[in-house]
Parts: structure tokens; sequence; C-alpha cells
């Protein structure tokens, strides 16, 4: 079953996990956020997809990012030259960014640096950027307007966020490894990442909804999955940003903006969010209830398996 999944970071790497668990080889594509990527020390870093093809390699580090068994001894030589460290990148870590700034800045498009990458650590799935074009996330807080990974690494994610935009968005597209996976896949699958600043950058590529919508009106369904459970995100800020941006901080919020979209036939929410069931149906989703958190490898499988179930015809 050809499945194409849209991811952020660490909540979409557990699930791009659990479904290249169940898939053949060569099954599953994702998609993953580039708003997030950033330059640091002169070198191009594309966190969510590293975290994605790191994950997808076997390689991840218990934190979630970066690489398991890392060292950190470039950091501490930079320390000790006076450079700021508060983005931390891992010796072995370091290797990836200077593999892939070197091709993209010899004009390689970054598809194919990633491609390159995913083959050389042996991931047997296809892992997409969302585009070739620089986008990059920025949010405004109380204090201006900042950098995504400023805001998210270096300041902790406190400020409240205002308004997001993802510079670049208007002059990017969608890539045509992106088109055909669209194409070709059988079911869509959008992952319990953060809906305003993993997935969000995602569907503003242009052309990206569209390829979507012509998929869903062949048949295809697309299924998506809360990453907030009872009104606290998983992991990071998306419940305070839903908040901040005049949102509700629960996985009906979350299914209101998906709803508006037309993203999805499909909406999967946690049986601690039960209650919420009736609403979502009421925005036109179908709805799943079951366990979300993938508190470990079994738990990746399992919420796969559902996924899969969900988008399954009756
Ligand atoms: N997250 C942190 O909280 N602190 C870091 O120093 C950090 C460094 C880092 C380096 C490479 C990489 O691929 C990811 C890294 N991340 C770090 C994670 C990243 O900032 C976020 O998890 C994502 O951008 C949000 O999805």
């Amino acid at each position: 079953m050809r499945v194409v999944c849209l991811a952020g970071g660490v909540g979409g790497a557990k699930l791009a996990d659990g479904l290249q668990q169940i898939l053949a080889p060569g099954e599953l594509t994702v998609i993953v956020n580039t708003g997030d990527d950033l330059e640091r020390h002169s070198l191009l870093i594309c966190p969510d997809h590293d975290t994605v093809m790191y994950t997808l390699a076997g390689l991840a580090g218990s934190q979630g990012w970066g690489l398991a068994g890392e060292t950190w001894r470039v950091m501490g030589s930079l320390a000790r030259l006076g450079e700021g460290t508060w983005f931390r990148l891992g010796d072995k870590d370091i290797a990836t960014h200077l593999y892939r700034t070197e091709r993209v800045r010899r004009g390689e498009r970054l598809t194919d640096v990633a491609a390159e990458l995913g083959r050389a650590l042996g991931v047997p799935s296809h892992i997409l950027p969302m585009t070739d074009a620089p986008v990059r996330t920025r949010v405004r807080t109380d204090d201006g307007w900042l950098d995504f990974q400023d805001y998210f690494v270096r300041m902790h994610q406190e400020p409240d966020v205002r308004e997001v935009r993802f510079e670049g968005a208007d002059r990017a597209a969608i890539t045509p490894e992106i088109s055909e996976a669209l194409r070709a896949a059988e079911v869509i699958v959008v992952a319990p990442s953060n809906p305003i600043v993993s997935i969000g950058p995602i569907l503003a590529v242009p052309g990206m909804l569209d390829a979507i919508g012509a998929a869903r009106r062949r048949g295809v369904p697309a299924v998506g999955v809360s990453g907030i459970v009872g009104g606290k995100a998983l992991r990071g800020p998306a419940d305070r940003m839903l908040v901040g941006l005049g949102e509700e901080a629960s996985a009906l919020g979350v299914a209101r903006r998906y709803a508006s979209a037309e993203l999805l036939d499909t909406f999967v929410i946690d049986t601690l969010d039960e209650s919420l069931a009736a609403e979502v149906r009421s925005l036109g989703l179908k709805v799943v209830v079951t366990d979300t958190v993938m508190a470990d490898a079994a738990g990746r499988v399992r919420l796969a398996h559902d996924i899969l179930a969900a988008g399954a015809p009756a």
C-alpha cells in the first residue's frame, strides 16, 4: 500500500517509523516540513528532515532529534571561541550538514541531496522536502518577529506567538517527486505534528493542497491525527500557539483547522478526547477514537495500524 505522510519533527517521525514498520520497503513517502530550516555556522540545517531521516534509519537519539551516541566537541570548541552555541549540533550530525551544504551550494536540489542522504543511511522509505525553494517560518511575538529556531530553541518557546508567516512560500512550488507520490498514493496521512508550524508550512507550498485535493477526488482517503490530547500538545508549543492565534487548544481546534483547509476525510483523536467526537463529526469528518500516544515502538506500530485501518474502504 503506497502511503504518503505529511510530517514535522519528532511526533511525525515516530508515526512515520510505525508506518515504515508495517509497510513494504519503498511504500512510504514522507513529505517533511522545511520551514524550520536554518543556517548556523555557515551550514544549512534541515531539522525536521533530519529527525525523520535519523528515526527511519534507526539512528535517532533519545531526545528525538539528532543522532544516538552523539558527542559535542565541535560545540565545545566553538564556545571556547566565543561563538553562540544555543543551537547544538553534534559532531556526527555535523557531517550531514556539511554534506548537504556543499551540494546545495553547488546547485543540487534539496530533494536530490535528501535522497542521497537517505540512501547512504539505509532508509527504506522516501523522504521528500516539501519544496526545493527556501521557506522560513517566522513568528511574531510581543517583541517583534523572530526566526523559528530563535523562538523554538533559543527562547525555549516562551514568548506568546501572535502571528506566523512562512517566508518564501509564495515563491515555492511542490516538486515533481511530490506530485508523483501524491498521484500514486493510496492513503494520505497527516501526522500528529504541530498543525501551525509543522503541517502549516507544508500546506502553504503552492500546489500542495491542490495535489492532495486531486488525490482525494480520486477516492484516496486522507487521515489526520491530533497532536493535542486532553488540551495539551504531546510535545512542543502547539497548544499555546493555538490559543495565541485565537483558536481552541484541543483536538477540536486542530480538526477545525484541517476541516477549513478541506484536507481530511477522517480525524483520529485520543480516547481521552472521546467527548469531542460529535463536534468533530459535525465538521464533516469521520472520527476514529484510539490511543494516539506513541509511548514506545509498539505504540507507533499500533497507531500506524489504526490509521491505515481508518483509511481502508468500509
Ligand atoms: N532542539 C533543541 O531543543 N535544542 C537544540 O539545540 C537543537 C539542535 C538541533 C540540531 C539539529 C537538528 O536536526 C535538530 C535540532 N533540534 C534542537 C530540534 C529542532 O530544533 C526542533 O525539534 C524542530 O525544529 C521542531 O520540529
